[in-house]
């Protein structure tokens, strides 16, 4: 069995070796142009040269849960597309976003630029029942989020294409559930894939349905957001704040707006990263899966988008 390696922006070795040891027997090497047809891929980002040149793949194995940039490309149409299925990213995007939320609840900004000009001053503490979070998105990374809000008590909404059932969570769905879950959140978290229904979804008329002093956590793609719209929308005074883990260019152009708004916070596109060792080892499981003839979990349903 022969597996390639096509990851911009990774360094291959660690990957070659831990993906070796986790298929003893099996040929891993990085792809180069004309190098022979592989029988899986593990990707990031691959060069449309790279699919164009290996159309028998049995599996494309892509190191982020994210697939909107590889369903760009023309992909071989029998090959299945899969994506990482959590592999350590929910427990992590649990954190970013508990942390979010709970910093802007809790006014951790305004203590610390308190704490700068040594100021001992105490804000009056804010109910729970008014910071309604809402999460857009109750796939693997989004019901993580989900449950653990309401560790913290406080009233969370969720918003997916089909109907769930989430305990403690008010589950809407749909486009026709989509204005009255807005209305019913303060705090809006996206993760939602990117696709063509998803695109721009951020936008005037949906964060202007938020609560007033809304506040927007956006750590899927940087494409679902119309960023005029936010910036509008918070010199207004509608929405309290943003925090943006994701951007339409990455990195963040350096004359962005984004960069020095004082209601914004920005991270590099980091709220959930790939961990190399337990995404080896789903892909090597789910490789050697595929070579029993079982089906496996995580495959890209390509006319959905995700
Ligand atoms: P999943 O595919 O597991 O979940 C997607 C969820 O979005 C599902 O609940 C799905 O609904 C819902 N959804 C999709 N389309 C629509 C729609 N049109 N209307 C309403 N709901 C919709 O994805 P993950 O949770 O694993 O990841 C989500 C995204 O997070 C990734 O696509 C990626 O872009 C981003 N991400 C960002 C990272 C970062 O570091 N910033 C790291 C990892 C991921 P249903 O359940 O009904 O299908
Ligand atoms: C992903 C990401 O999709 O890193 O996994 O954004």
């Amino acid at each position: 069995m022969h597996i390639t390696f096509c990851c911009a922006d990774t360094r291959p070795e660690p990957w070659l070796e831990g993906l070796r040891t986790a298929l003893p027997g099996a040929t891993v090497s990085t792809w180069s142009p004309g190098a022979p047809q592989a029988d899986h891929a593990v990707v990031w980002s691959p060069p449309q040269q790279f699919l164009d040149e290996q159309p028998g793949l049995k599996g494309l194995f892509n190191i982020g849960a994210g697939v909107d940039a590889l369903l760009k490309l023309k992909l071989p149409p029998g090959t299945k597309v899969v994506r990482l299925d959590d592999a350590g990213m929910s427990v992590q995007m649990a954190e970013y976003v508990c942390h979010a939320v709970i910093r802007h609840f809790r006014e951790f900004d305004g203590y610390e630029a308190d704490m700068a000009e040594g100021r001992w001053s105490f804000r009056k503490p804010r109910l729970r029942a008014e910071f309604p979070v809402g999460v857009m998105g109750l796939g693997v990374l989004g019901e993580r989020v989900a449950r653990a809000l309401r560790q913290f008590e406080f009233p969370v909404h969720g918003w997916s294409r089909s109907p769930k059932t989430i305990e403690g969570v008010q589950c809407h769905a749909g486009a026709g559930g989509f204005d009255a879950f807005l209305g019913a959140c303060r705090v809006l978290v996206n993760l939602l894939p990117l696709t063509p229904d998803t695109q721009n979804i951020l936008n005037r008329r949906t964060l202007s349905c938020l609560q007033p002093g809304g506040y927007l956590i956006n750590v899927a793609r940087g494409a679902h957001l119309v960023d005029e719209d936010l910036l509008t929308l918070i010199d207004s005074g509608h929405l309290a704040g943003a925090a943006l883990d994701v951007f339409r260019v990455e990195p963040l152009p350096s004359d962005h707006a984004f960069w020095t708004h004082p209601k914004i916070t920005v991270t590099p596109h980091t709220s959930a990263r790939t961990l190399r060792e337990e995404s080896i080892a789903q892909i090597a499981g789910k490789i050697r899966s595929i070579e029993r003839g079982e089906s496996i979990a995580g495959v890209v349903d390509r006319e959905r988008g995700y």
